[in-house]
């Protein structure tokens, strides 16, 4: 039987320098540290080479067996010596993996491991770019497992060595096939055992070892309901040879059907469910990605108070914890692959293959998993015929793997109604920020009816949404970029009434549900950070717009008052708004009933007067028994309060500020000279300017096509991961010395 053993304490860990020279030279001069573990921890945002070191020592019972690392993540590329002796390398920052270490083991002797792990841009390995932190690090549980010859495949794409897939029919039978991967077990039996969720047996059937495909058929089985009823039944896989129990594999999984219809939605088990969900990054606060299981609850505590019903895990594969979470909670989840962008080169399409076989092989018995992401937003900088092909590529591997499950995409913007991206995958999602990065947020509901009227049969869900909040901000007249708490919500609240007006969509994404790490961001008075969450990094406050959400969708009673922030009003009377899921709100001043408002989700009471100095305000719902409340302070001011204000350094050029900082807007980009404020499509026109662009940034000009709307600023600050500002500064140099005039 296999025996497993945690790895996670007394790492030593240093960097390693540039032209260092070999990594075995100042073995286990580094600083002790124990898993999970990141460099990039505090919103640090290095990335270089790292190497975690440790003396291995294998209990003598296991002299004989197959030994094996077990890295179920390592960010990016991961290479593994034992004594000197190159194990192996892996390239794929979030999936597990494992290298057998048992020829370079040496039994009775000191035992060297260095596992040097690299965390700095590649040409090849997904993601390319990405408004996240690349949080370098061993970040997730490391193990030692030791297993008999015989056993099931533990280097099959990191997966348990067996691949479980499930199928609930109409009629109520559940049907599994399984792929088992043996090593070592050709003469061999396998057991199948099915314990429903009270731990019952319910199957037991066997076959031999060699037998590529197993099928299991239930006869009248629960099914997986998300919400409703999670209800998850156990695989125990058991490799025998004779009455040996030679290795042993656990897998939980559930039956459910889905399907999508383009004019109504989506369908779990036949009934339409229509998706509310978040999205969320894997990072935690000053952790960065090095989180435990303690942190990934704490996650779905708040997911769970929202009331959301499905989760995008964004933009690459999470824990397998987590995964459990959503199944065992019953989140219709999105999965995905870090792909972000696809130049037309081999070795890139090699390794999202690769990453997506991993996210398919380790997570194809989650029965929350209903919708598989093949790319994210790829098209920022244009579309090529090399980049449909690679999807295409995609998708039919990922159907290949799983014929029946739905593959998704999610498309920015500007990706035209008719663009061939819209056309691949088995459902489509749009990442839209009317009234945020364009547009105004009303404009969201006429481009849904524009795309949904020329493109009936796509069934289409908003993949992300949202506004950027600042806590500090505040303002009793929100607008966009103003970066208050009070535009989010607003945003929020507008942005998912449209939403719900739209039948046809399949479902919603909040972009985020969670505050995130973005090492190039410096936004809003924010550096470091995605802060469109409804919950700041640290989990600490939930803003106001998390409200609008509870409010919407969660059945536990509250009344929450807005605003309680924006305690300095310098007005005689301000505007109270209160979220609840109540019909009734009451509002109490200074003690004082001031009034009663009916209604839904979202409560206002205008002109409510301040006296000066402090006041007191009290939401309530409810009778005596029940009574729920919130409450707030707020000073009426002489003078309204600076502080609440977001002072814009470059107004109408918000998130790119950086890049006037120390010289005026003007000498920056001088007048009639091109710069990186230009268009995309006006760039391409003037065969100098582009010229520029294709020099030094072939990665944009290779993937652009004429017409491409978008300026080539608002690319670099969305590939600010893959453009360092000394790059981006001296492609506009270059750019502001080609006059307009000069395309005649
Ligand atoms: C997007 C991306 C996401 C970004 C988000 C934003 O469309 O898919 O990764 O974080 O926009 O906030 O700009």
């Amino acid at each position: 039987m296999r025996k497993i053993y945690s790895l996670n304490p007394n790492w030593s860990f240093r960097k390693i320098e540039e032209n260092s020279g070999s990594v075995e030279e100042g073995f286990m001069t580094g600083e002790n540290v124990s898993l999970p573990h990141t460099w990039n921890d505090q919103l640090k945002t290095e990335r270089g080479q790292y190497v975690y070191e440790k003396l291995l020592e294998v209990p003598e019972i296991h002299r004989g067996e197959k030994l094996f690392l077990e890295f179920q993540g390592a960010n990016t590329v991961c290479t593994v010596y034992i004594n000197s002796q190159f194990i192996g390398r892996h390239q794929g920052g979030y999936s597990t993996f494992r290298m057998e270490i048992t020829s370079g083991y040496q039994w009775g002797k000191e035992n060297r491991l260095q596992v040097v792990v690299d965390n700095g841009p590649t040409k090849d390995v997904s993601p390319l770019n990405g408004d996240f932190t690349i949080y370098g690090g061993l970040y997730r549980d490391v193990h030692l497992l030791c297993v008999q010859s015989s056993h099931f495949d533990l280097l099959f794409y990191g997966s348990q060595g067996v691949i479980l897939r499930s199928t609930a029919k109409g009629n109520g039978q559940g049907f599994l096939q399984l792929e088992p991967h043996v090593v070592g077990g050709e003469k061999g039996t396998l057991r199948w055992e099915i314990f429903d969720a009270e731990g019952k047996l319910v199957k037991q059937q066997e076959a031999p070892a060699k037998q590529q495909n197993h099928t299991v058929t239930l006869e009248k089985v629960h099914l997986w309901q998300g919400k409703k009823n999670p209800y998850l039944y156990r695989l125990v896989a058991t490799l025998l040879l004779g009455d040996e129990v030679c290795d042993r594999v656990e897998l939980s999984f559930g039956f459910r059907e889905c399907a999508l219809d383009p004019a109504k939605g989506f369908f779990l088990n036949g009934e339409r469910l229509r998706i509310n969900g978040v999205a969320k990054h894997q990072d935690f606060g000053m952790l960065g990605n090095a989180v435990k299981e303690e942190q990934i609850l704490e996650d779905f505590a708040l997911i769970d108070e929202i009331g959301a019903n499905g989760v995008r895990l964004s933009h690459y594969q999470h824990p397998q914890r987590t995964y459990d979470l959503c199944d065992e909670k019953g989140y219709i989840t999105w999965a995905e692959i870090p792909m972000m962008a696809m130049p037309d080169d081999r070795s890139v399409l090699d390794n999202a293959g690769e990453q997506l076989k991993e996210l398919v092989y380790q997570n194809c018995h989650h029965p929350s998993i209903c919708f598989w992401g093949i790319q994210n937003e790829i098209a920022m900088g244009g579309e090529s015929l090399a980049m449909y092909r690679g999807v295409h590529e995609l998708n039919d591997l990922f159907h290949a793997l799983l014929p029946h499950e739905i593959s998704v995409s999610a498309n920015m913007y500007y990706v035209k109604n008719d663009s061939s991206l819209n056309f691949i995958t088995d459902a489509l999602g749009y990442n839209l920020y009317y009234g945020w990065y364009y547009g105004q947020i009303e404009d969201l509901s006429g481009w849904f009816d524009a795309f949904h009227g020329e493109n009936p049969s796509i069934p289409l869900g908003l993949s992300e949404y949202g506004a950027d909040c600042n806590l500090q901000f505040h303002s009793e007249t929100p607008k966009v970029k103003d970066y208050s708490e009070e535009y989010q919500a607003l945003y929020h609240e507008k942005t998912y009434g449209i939403v719900q007006s739209k039948a046809y969509l399949w479902g919603s994404f909040v972009w985020n549900m969670f505050d995130f790490g973005s090492a190039v961001r410096d936004e809003g008075g924010t550096k470091g950070q995605n802060c469109k969450g409804l919950v700041t990094i640290d989990r600490k406050v939930r803003k106001d717009a998390f409200y609008y959400y509870k409010a919407q969708w969660s059945a536990e009673p509250f009344v929450h008052l807005c605003a309680k922030r924006f305690e300095n009003r310098s007005g005689s009377t301000m505007t109270v708004k209160v979220y609840s899921n109540q019909k009734k709100v009451r509002l109490l001043v200074n003690g004082s009933s001031w009034g009663e408002k009916e209604g839904q989700t979202v409560f206002i009471f205008d002109h409510v007067p301040l006296q000066p100095g402090p006041n007191h305000l009290q939401v309530l719902s409810g009778g005596n028994k029940r009574e729920l409340k919130d409450e707030g302070i707020f000073y009426r001011v002489e003078d309204a309060d600076p502080r609440y204000v977001y002072a814009d350094p470059h107004p109408g050029f918000n998130v790119a500020n950086w890049f006037t900082q120390e010289k005026g807007e003007l000498d920056v980009f001088p007048k009639g000279c091109y710069s990186i404020k230009d268009k995309i499509a006006d760039l391409m026109a003037s065969p100098e300017a582009w010229a520029v662009i294709e020099q030094r940034a072939p990665a944009i000009a290779g993937r652009s096509t004429p017409g491409t709307p978008v300026t080539l600023l608002w690319i670099f600050d969305k590939m600010r991961a893959v453009f360092t500002e000394e790059e981006i500064r001296a492609i506009n140099d270059e750019l502001v010395k080609i006059p307009k005039e000069c395309n005649g």
